[in-house]
C-alpha cells in the first residue's frame, strides 16, 4: 500500500486561509481522528474543529472528503481549509505525522494522479506550468495544454501510426502474389503525410518552449555604445552600472521583461573589443557565447560616431538581430536606414527618445517570430526530442522492402510518441519530470 501523504497546497507563510491536502488510504481515518466525527458527505465542505490526540485544539476550519476514485489523485483525498499561520501548520503537521502520514515529495500528488490514469504527462506538466506562469501568454499556453490539446494531437498521430501498422500487417498475411498493390501504396502515402505533419510541428521555431522558458534577448555592441543604459531604460530600473568609461560591464547582467505577454530575459554584455585585461577578455568571450545562444539580438551602435560603425558589432548581425542606433541626441551625420541589410532604429537612452518605438518594435518582432497560434505546440525540449525520434523512425519506413522491418520503424515511431504523454516511460524519467514540481501539487 502506498503511504498516505499530506502537504500544504497553498503558499507557505501567513495567510487568511491555508489549504491542506491529504491523499492515500489513510486519509479517511486521519480526518475522523482529527475531527472525532464520522466522515462528512463526499465533496461537500463541512465545518471541522480539529484536535490533536491529547484533545489539544489545532484549528477550526473546513473539511472536504473526496473518496477514491473521484479525486484529483484517484485515491482517497481530504482537503482541509484552515487558518494560514506557522503555528497552525506546525500543529497540524505534527498531528498528521502521529497518525502515520508523511509529508509529500514535490509533485507527488500529480504523480499519483498520473499513475492512476487521471491525467497524462502533458496535463501534469501543464499544471506545473500554470502555477509557474508569470505572463498572460504563458497562462494561456498552460491552460491550452491542460485542456489536452497537445495530448490529443500526439494521440491522433499515434492512431495514424497504428492504422498504417494494421494495414501493413494485413499485407504481411497475404501471399506475395495475392497482395493488392494499393495496400502498400496506401501505407506509403499515409506515412509520408504523417511525416510531413510531424515536420511541420517540429519547424515551429521552438515557440512553445520559448514561451514557457522565456525568450533570450542579448544586447551587443562596442564599449560605451550605451548597452547598459538601454537595458536600464527597458527594465525601468538601474540594474546595470553605467559610466563614461569604456569597458564598464564585464559580466552578463540579466533583467526580466514582459513583452506583451512574452516573458523575456534581456542580457547586457561586455562591450566587444580587443580587451585590455584578462577579466574584460573573459567578459567579451561571455558576450559572444550569449549572442550564439540568443533567440533575438540587439546590436547597439553609437549614433554619434556615424558614419564610422564598429566592425565587431556589425559582424554579429544576422536575421535574428535588431539594429539600434543609440545616442541619437549626439548624431551629427545622417543615420543609415539599414546596416548589414537589417533596418535600424534610432533612440537615445539618455533622453528616452525612441524607446517606446524600440519596445513596440521588439514586441512586434517577437510576436511575428514566435507567436503561438491556436494549434497546440510542443512546450518542452522533452516533447521535441520524442517527436524528433518519431520523425527519424518514420523516415526509415520503407514498405517496398522487408515488411517486417517496415513495421518495426512504425512501432519505434509510436513508442517515441508515447513518451510525450507518458504511455511509455521509465521511473527514472518520471522522477526527473515530477521533481521540478512544487510540494502540494
Ligand atoms: N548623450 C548620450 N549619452 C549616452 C546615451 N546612452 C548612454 N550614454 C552615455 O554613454 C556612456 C556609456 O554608457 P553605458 O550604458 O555604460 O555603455 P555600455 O555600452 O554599457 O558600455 P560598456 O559596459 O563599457 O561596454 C555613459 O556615460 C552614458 O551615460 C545616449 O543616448 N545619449
Ligand atoms: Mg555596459
Amino acid at each position: 500500500m502506498a503511504d498516505t501523504i499530506y502537504a500544504l497546497a497553498s503558499g507557505a507563510g501567513r495567510a487568511g486561509i491555508a489549504v491542506w491536502r491529504l491523499s492515500g488510504e489513510g486519509s479517511a481515518a486521519a480526518l475522523t481522528a482529527l475531527t472525532g466525527r464520522p466522515l462528512p458527505p463526499p465533496r461537500r465542505a463541512v465545518r471541522a474543529v480539529l484536535t490533536d490526540r491529547d484533545a489539544e485544539p489545532i484549528d477550526d476550519g473546513l473539511a472536504l472528503w473526496f473518496p477514491a476514485p473521484a479525486s484529483f489523485t484517484g485515491e482517497d483525498v481530504v482537503e482541509l481549509h484552515l487558518h494560514g499561520g506557522r503555528a497552525v501548520a506546525q500543529a497540524l503537521g505534527q498531528a498528521l505525522a502521529r497518525l502515520g502520514l508523511r509529508p509529500a515529495e514535490p509533485g507527488e500528488f500529480s504523480r499519483r494522479a498520473f499513475a492512476n490514469g487521471k491525467i497524462d504527462l502533458t496535463h501534469a506538466e501543464a499544471i506545473a506550468d500554470l502555477v509557474a506562469a508569470e505572463t498572460a501568454a504563458q497562462r494561456r499556453q498552460a491552460l491550452r495544454q491542460m485542456d489536452g490539446t497537445l495530448a490529443s494531437l500526439i494521440e491522433s498521430w499515434r492512431h495514424r501510426l497504428v492504422s498504417i501498422l494494421a494495414r501493413l500487417e494485413a499485407a504481411i498475411d497475404f501471399a506475395e502474389e495475392d497482395l493488392p498493390p494499393s495496400l502498400i501504396a496506401q501505407t506509403r502515402t499515409e506515412a509520408a503525410a504523417l511525416e510531413s505533419d510531424l515536420a511541420a510541428h517540429l519547424a515551429d521555431n521552438r515557440r512553445g518552449e520559448i514561451l514557457r522558458d522565456g525568450l533570450h534577448i542579448t544586447l551587443l555592441g562596442a564599449p560605451n555604445a550605451g548597452k547598459s543604459s538601454l537595458l536600464n531604460r527597458l527594465a525601468g530600473r538601474e540594474a546595470a552600472i553605467v559610466s563614461a568609461e569604456a569597458g564598464t560591464t564585464r559580466d552578463v547582467i540579466e533583467v526580466y521583461l514582459d513583452l506583451g505577454g512574452w516573458p523575456a530575459i534581456l542580457a547586457d554584455t561586455a562591450g566587444l573589443r580587443e580587451a585590455a585585461g584578462q577579466i574584460e577578455a573573459e567578459g567579451v568571450r561571455r558576450a559572444l557565447a550569449r549572442a550564439e545562444a540568443a533567440d533575438l539580438k540587439l546590436a547597439v551602435f553609437d549614433a554619434g560616431l556615424v558614419p564610422n560603425l564598429d566592425e565587431a558589432t556589425r559582424e554579429v548581425i544576422d536575421d535574428a538581430t535588431l539594429v539600434v542606433l543609440n545616442k541619437r541626441d549626439l548624431a551629427v551625420s545622417p543615420l543609415p536606414e539599414t546596416i548589414a541589410g537589417r533596418p535600424t532604429i534610432a533612440v537615445s537612452a539618455k533622453t528616452g527618445d525612441g524607446l517606446d518605438r524600440l519596445l513596440s518594435w521588439i514586441e512586434g518582432e517577437v510576436h511575428q517570430r514566435f507567436a503561438v497560434g491556436p494549434a497546440p505546440v510542443l512546450t518542452r525540449a522533452r516533447h521535441r526530442a520524442a517527436a524528433e525520434a518519431a520523425a527519424v523512425a518514420l523516415s526509415g519506413f520503407d514498405p517496398s522492402g522487408d515488411l517486417g522491418l517496415a513495421a518495426e520503424s512504425l512501432r519505434a515511431a509510436a513508442t517515441a510518441l508515447g513518451r510525450i504523454t507518458g504511455r511509455v516511460e521509465t521511473d527514472e524519467v518520471l522522477d526527473a519530470i515530477f521533481r521540478e514540481f512544487c510540494i502540494g501539487k
